[in-house]
């Protein structure tokens, strides 16, 4: 499958790695929008938010635990953002479901 995200788990792209198991991958963007932005994807392929069911959705709670993890790994005491852009409306770019984890400075609400 041509799947940047999907390269970068198997290692054929690297990237730089904070988090792993069987089932969860999580990096850093290349792109950072704050001092801390991680993004956190499955493993196996998932479009986006719409491809979310019953049969795969067990790992999405997973990722949440991860990102509590990261959280407290990264000293994130001050807060934090998660956020997983869906469509062109969202502005996803990368159609393997992520999400970012975003910190460091204060993060407007509402975003733009
Ligand atoms: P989104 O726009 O929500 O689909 O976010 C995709 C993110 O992926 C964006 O913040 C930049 C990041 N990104 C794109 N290509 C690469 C890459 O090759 N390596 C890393 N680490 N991040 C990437």
């Amino acid at each position: 499958m041509n799947c940047l995200f999907c390269k970068i788990i198997a290692g054929q792209i690297p990237s730089t790695k904070v988090y792993e198991d069987e089932t969860v991958y999580a990096f850093r963007d290349i792109n950072p929008q704050a001092p801390t932005h991680i993004l956190v994807v499955p493993k196996a392929h998932i479009a986006d938010c719409n491809g979310i069911n019953a049969e795969n959705s067990a790992v999405v709670a997973h990722i949440f635990e991860v990102i509590s993890q990261l959280a407290e790994h990264e000293g994130l005491e001050n807060g934090y953002r998660v956020i997983s852009n869906c469509g062109p409306d969202g502005c996803q770019s990368v159609h393997h479901l992520h999400f970012h984890l975003l910190a460091g400075r204060y993060l407007q609400w509402p975003p733009g």
